[in-house]
């Protein structure tokens, strides 16, 4: 067994709001953009009973299982525990780390979201597998965005990180918010400090409410992928 390694290159958190995804099914979506090359995918659901969220947990776990991606559960440890899948990622709000860790054991995937140097030092102090960072650019998918910090916001945390600790040092880290095909390769290489730069961008509205989930993924991989001297 053992924790799986992760490739955080291109993370999808979905949505099943109609403004995003429309009238489309959700299993359908994700097994598009898994498919089209999505590494990650968290389940964020923040309006179904605990019911239905472990039913459509399920359903995406089938698909993502198949395609060796590992699915985790925004907030909710007990639904990721029902459902035996990779993970769960957290917020500030939400359970601590700690606890989470121990009710998941030492394999499981724990991501937290960090928008401060503090936030992000202690996630990674504590054992974070990885940090989600941001909210990097204003967004219509969470109406409770604390705070926008923009592509220097992000640097000046990787540079904390990058100087706090070995832990920090070495956490791997996605950003997210507003992450869009035509500004994601601005977002990674203008957040790269010399000795630390994000691992991959976690996108909601760019794929899940894209007309073809598939090729939008695939767009994003390709972007993500492409080394900055051939852009
Ligand atoms: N956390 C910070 S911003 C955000 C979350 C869940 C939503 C990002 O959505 P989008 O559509 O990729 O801007
Ligand atoms: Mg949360």
């Amino acid at each position: 067994m053992g924790k799986p390694k992760v490739d955080y290159s291109l993370y999808l958190v979905t949505d099943s709001t109609p403004a995003i995804l429309g009238d489309k099914d959700l299993a359908q979506v994700v097994e598009a953009a898994v498919k089209g090359g999505v590494t990650l995918v968290q389940l964020r659901d923040k309006t179904s009973d605990t019911g239905a969220q472990i039913a459509i947990a399920r359903r995406l776990h089938e698909v993502t299982r198949r395609y060796g991606v590992p699915l985790l559960i925004n907030d909710r440890v007990d639904v990721a525990l029902a459902v035996g899948c990779e993970g769960v990622h957290v917020g500030q709000d939400d359970m601590d780390l700690p606890t989470a860790r121990k009710l998941l054991g030492p394999d499981a995937i724990i991501g937290v979201s960090t928008g401060t140097v503090e936030e992000a030092i202690t996630a990674a102090e504590q054992g974070a597998d990885y940090l989600g960072i941001g909210t990097v650019f204003s967004t219509q998918t969470k109406d409770n965005t604390k705070r926008i910090i923009g592509t220097a916001g992000l640097r000046s945390i990787l540079a904390s990180l990058a100087s706090a600790s070995p832990a920090a040092a070495s956490v791997p880290t996605v950003c997210i918010g507003g992450i869009k095909p035509d500004n994601a390769q601005r977002v990674i290489y203008q957040s790269a400090t010399p000795t630390k730069a994000i691992d991959g961008v976690a996108v909601v509205s760019a794929i899940i409410a894209a007309p073809d989930p598939e090729q939008a993924s695939r767009d994003f991989l390709t972007i993500v992928r492409t080394p900055p001297a051939f852009r």
